[in-house]
């Protein structure tokens, strides 16, 4: 039963209601989402929200993950060292926003080993949008300008979602992502100043990443199954059109200070709307995409595995130091003690083998 909100200022505990402990923890739940508070780790949840959570948040990581290869692809070709350095250090913050991500699903009891295999497995998803090929520098900066700018007005509403450490972990990754942005639109306003050809490398790359940019959001609201709920349990706090609503009002006076042009023919001013009216993104292609059929995904899963395998030696090294560390903390005193009286022995040198090295360092 959800608790009304009376306009009282909120309480900082919210009041559990009488009855069992699974009644009272759910009372409290939806007390806390009417009023716009956290719901933390330990907090009782119901199972779905749980699920949910874990769903996107796993979804929003393996999209950051799997992001860092069309742009990491160009590390190498970069035009000159200061683009190699920017490029370098935006594939690495998407590599910091997927583990945020993957430890913010941690704290719902989710295992990171197992969400990586249910993404090589198939068995969940990653943005539609990083399964399009990256075919000049052009597109770099186009990701920047188009597929950040729409992950920030995807993802500021997100630092006021419901759960607390997945709004956490969203406040720095907006602040990365908007430089992110910023990045990407001057690399096109520097080529845009070029030649000829980088003008039109330009205008191509936008022209093929407009209308996947926009499908990032999500299918139409008549057919987004779980927006309802989760705009209910105020992880989500806008639908997808509104959203991409925000995209193209932000996009559509960028690109004609930049003079590119959007290849839309129905873009228009709405008076009444006072917004710009678009036209219809290619669904059925969203849905191919989204299925596995998009013209990278096997590549890109197919890279992720490998990725994943070949680092196995690296998780395993982990693992064995973090558990020497443990057994050295957890040892008994008696043990430890012994240890700290008798300091390791150096080996005594031979007399031959000082004299060598005095030589050596006189
Ligand atoms: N691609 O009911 P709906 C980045 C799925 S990375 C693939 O509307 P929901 C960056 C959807 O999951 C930023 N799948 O779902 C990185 C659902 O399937 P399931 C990535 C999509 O969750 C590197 C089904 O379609 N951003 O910025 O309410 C370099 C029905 O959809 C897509 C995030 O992850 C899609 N585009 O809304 C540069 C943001 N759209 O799970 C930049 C967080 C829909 O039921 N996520 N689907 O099988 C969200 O905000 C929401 O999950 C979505 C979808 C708006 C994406």
């Amino acid at each position: 039963m959800p608790v009304p909100d009376t306009g009282a200022e909120p309480p900082t505990v919210a009041e559990p209601a009488p009855g069992s402990a699974a009644e009272a923890g759910e009372a409290r739940f939806e007390h806390t989402i009417a009023r716009d508070q956290r719901i933390e780790p330990r907090d009782w949840m119901p199972d779905g929200y749980r699920a949910t959570l874990v769903r996107q948040i796993a979804q929003h990581a393996h999209s950051e993950i799997i992001g860092m290869q069309p742009e990491g692809e160009w590390i190498t070709r970069a035009p000159s060292l200061r683009r190699k350095a920017i490029l370098f250090a935006k594939v690495q913050d998407e590599a910091g926003h997927g583990l945020y991500l993957y430890s913010a699903a941690e704290t719902l009891g989710a295992d990171r080993a197992d969400l990586t295999e249910r993404l090589i497995n198939g068995r969940q998803k990653y943005s539609s949008i990083f399964n399009y090929p990256t075919l000049s520098y052009a597109d770099v900066g186009v990701i920047g300008w188009f597929v950040d700018g729409a992950a920030i007005c995807n993802q500021v509403p997100l630092c006021r979602s419901s759960y607390g450490p997945y709004a956490r972990a969203m406040v720095r990754i907006c602040k990365e992502e908007s430089f992110h942005q910023r990045q990407g639109y001057e690399l096109l306003l520097t080529m845009m100043r070029g030649s000829v050809g980088q003008r039109a490398q330009v205008q191509e790359a936008v022209d093929r990443w407009w209308w996947p940019s926009l499908m990032m959001f999500g299918p139409p609201d008549g057919d987004s199954p779980n927006s309802a709920r989760s705009m209910a349990w105020r992880i989500k706090r806008h639908s997808n059109d509104e959203l991409r609503q925000r995209f193209v009002d932000m996009t559509v006076p960028q690109a004609e200070r930049l003079g590119a042009t959007l290849p839309d023919p129905e873009l228009a001013w709405n008076e009444q709307r006072d917004s710009w009216d678009f036209g219809t993104p290619d669904w059925t292609e969203l849905q191919r995409v989204i299925s596995g059929d998009g013209p990278c995904n096997q590549a890109r899963v197919e890279r992720r595995r490998r990725a994943h395998e070949d680092g196995a030696w690296v998780r395993e090294a982990a693992a064995a130091h973090a558990a020497r560390q443990h057994q050295r903390a957890t040892a008994p005193m008696s043990q430890a003690s012994q240890s700290e009286q008798k300091p390791e022995q150096k080996p005594e040198r031979k007399p031959e083998q000082k004299s060598q090295l005095k030589g050596v360092t006189a």
